[in-house]
This record gives structure tokens, C-alpha cells and sequence, in this order.
């Protein structure tokens, strides 16, 4: 039994379409609440973040809104920080996936002050590693992983520099089919460990994922789960704003959620990117809240062989 939170985060500042201000509403109505209590968690509904408030905040290049991203990334930061501080496991409910620069930049600064480290797993068609020197769209939404990994350029977001950045060999990638030019040399000189979906269909999710939890396990990390809609294969997952074919399977999706669970080690997560105006009579958002639901426990059959991970939940 988890004490889960859930805050809503409805930014759209950060992505190139209008929407993803719905997504908590519709993660609510598709059920969530009910869902993960109906799990055995101890569930709170802690309503909407709100941004705080940026005055004249200039960027070099062409990034867009970036005040008022700096606003939600500020008031999120604060946010993840508070909710571990007080021993709760936090769900940020998007809105776009800068949303993640606040959230995993809290998750980091918690782990540093409680002498732990940060792991971040990256469920994404995209690797969100532009900076506002490499950002072709503009679009900051395609930007926080390189914020939160400590890449130079980003102060204006909290005013200065980020004092516990992610160690970026510890943060793993997958599902990842769209990498702009610039941004795939930083991800490469930086030791991020990507697996394209290329790697999956070779190898598997379990292969890819399970030495990552075991060396989370080994250790004693918190581990931050970041879910983007476009993980998922476009034809599962329509209400989206970035859609790119190719994506990961229903079943491959659920086995990593079924993978979390049993290694007890998630701390925190974030489900991004959904965008309820794009989806087809709300079967996006139910199947957000039903791999949440594979996230927190829920299974067919009870194993009768010991997982891999004798911490299991
Ligand atoms: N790489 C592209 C850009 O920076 C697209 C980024 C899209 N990101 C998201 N979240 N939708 O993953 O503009
Ligand atoms: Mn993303
Ligand atoms: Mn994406």
C-alpha cells in the first residue's frame, strides 16, 4: 500500500498544439482516483498546480512562452519536493511534457538532500534533449531532459543554475523513434542510455529494462517514471499531439508498468502529452489510467514463480 498523490498539471505552454490543458480532467474522468484505490493505495486528489508567476524573462533563440514554461517548471520543481518530503508517492498529471523539467528537477533535488540518487526512466517516442540552442521548433516541450540533466543554457528557467542535475547515465530511454539532428549528438556525448525502438524489437522491453532496475535496486535509488503518450503506438494511443508511428505495443507497455510494480522501486511519475481534444471517446486517457493501474499492481494472476526482484510490493 503506496500513499499516492495526484497533482494536476494541465501546461500547454511547452507543446505546438492546443489540448493538453484537458489532460488531467480527462485522466480523472477516465477514472484514476477509483482505479488506484480500488488497488489497495491510499489515493488524494490534490487538484491543479498552478504556475508561478514570471515577469520579463527573456531566452536566447526561438523558444516559445518560455516565462510562462519557467512559471509551471518553478511551481512544479517546489511541488515534487513537497510531496516526497512528506513521504507521498507523487503523480503529475499533464499537460505537456516540459511538465518533467519541474517534476524529475524536485525528484533530484529530494534524492540529493536525502543522500540517494535519481534514476529516471524515459517512456517517449522523443528523447526531449533539445536545449534553447538546438531546438528547431521551439516547442520546449522537447526540451527537459536536457534541462534536468544540467545542459548549460537553461538558467533562465529557475532563475539560475540547477544545483542536483540527473546524472544522465542514469536515466534510460525507450521506445525513442524521432530524434532531431543536433539533439541526437547531445545524447550520444552526454551517455544517456537510449533504445530505440529498433532495440526493442531486437531484444525485448524486459531485456532492456531489467539491468536498469537492478542496478536502481542495487543502489537504493528512487526511481522517477516519466510516460509519454507518444510512447505508445499511434493506433492505441491517438490524443496525442506528436504522434509518430512505430510505437510501442499494448502488451510491451503494460509488461514495464507490471515490471515497476513488482520492483517496488518507483517514487514518482509524471503521464504527459495527452491530449483529450485529439482522442477517440476518451480510449487514450482509459488506457493511461489502465497501465497506471499495471503500474500500482493490478494483475491477472497472482505469480506463483518469485520475480527477479525479491522487493516486490
Ligand atoms: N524534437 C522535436 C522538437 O524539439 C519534437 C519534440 C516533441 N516532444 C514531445 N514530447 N512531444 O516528447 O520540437
Ligand atoms: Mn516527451
Ligand atoms: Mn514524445
Amino acid at each position: 500500500m503506496r500513499q499516492v498523490t495526484l497533482y494536476g498539471a494541465g501546461m500547454e505552454c511547452g507543446a505546438s498544439q492546443r489540448g493538453p490543458v484537458m489532460g488531467p480532467a480527462a485522466l480523472r474522468t477516465a477514472g484514476i482516483v477509483e482505479t488506484l484505490s480500488g488497488l489497495g493505495h491510499m489515493v488524494e486528489d490534490r487538484g491543479d498546480l498552478r504556475p508561478e508567476p514570471v515577469a520579463g524573462l527573456t531566452v536566447p533563440g526561438r523558444a516559445r512562452n518560455a516565462g510562462a514554461v519557467a512559471g509551471w517548471v518553478r511551481a512544479l520543481k517546489a511541488g515534487a519536493e513537497t510531496a516526497l518530503a512528506a513521504g507521498e508517492l507523487p503523480i503529475f498529471l499533464g499537460g505537456d511534457h516540459a511538465l518533467s523539467a519541474g517534476t524529475v528537477a524536485g525528484a533530484s533535488a529530494h534524492a540529493a538532500a536525502a543522500g540517494r540518487s535519481l534514476f529516471v526512466l524515459w517512456l517517449d517516442a522523443h528523447t526531449d534533449f533539445n536545449t534553447f540552442a538546438t531546438t528547431e521548433s521551439g516547442n520546449l516541450h522537447g526540451t527537459p531532459a536536457a534541462f534536468f540533466c544540467g545542459l548549460p543554457g537553461f538558467e533562465p528557467f529557475l532563475g539560475g543554475p540547477l544545483e542536483t542535475p540527473v546524472a544522465p547515465e542514469r536515466v534510460t530511454m525507450l521506445g525513442i523513434r524521432s530524434v532531431d539532428r543536433a539533439e541526437h549528438d547531445l545524447v550520444l556525448a552526454h551517455g544517456l542510455r537510449v533504445h530505440d525502438m529498433r532495440e526493442i524489437d531486437e531484444r525485448g522491453v524486459a531485456a532492456l529494462l531489467a539491468p536498469f532496475l537492478d542496478e536502481a535496486a542495487a543502489a537504493g535509488a528512487m526511481l522517477h517514471v516519466s510516460l509519454d503518450v507518444d510512447f505508445l503506438e499511434p493506433e492505441i494511443a491517438p490524443a496525442v499531439g506528436t504522434t509518430v508511428p512505430g510505437g510501442a505495443t499494448f502488451r510491451e507497455a503494460h509488461l514495464i508498468m507490471e515490471m515497476l510494480h513488482e520492483s517496488g522501486l518507483v517514487t514518482s511519475m509524471d503521464i504527459a502529452e495527452l491530449n483529450p481534444f485529439l482522442d477517440e471517446a476518451g480510449r487514450t486517457a482509459r488506457l493511461m489510467v489502465d497501465l497506471a493501474a499495471s503500474l500500482f499492481g493490478r494483475r491477472v494472476m497472482d505469480r506463483q514463480t518469485r520475480s527477479r526482484w525479491s522487493r516486490a510490493a
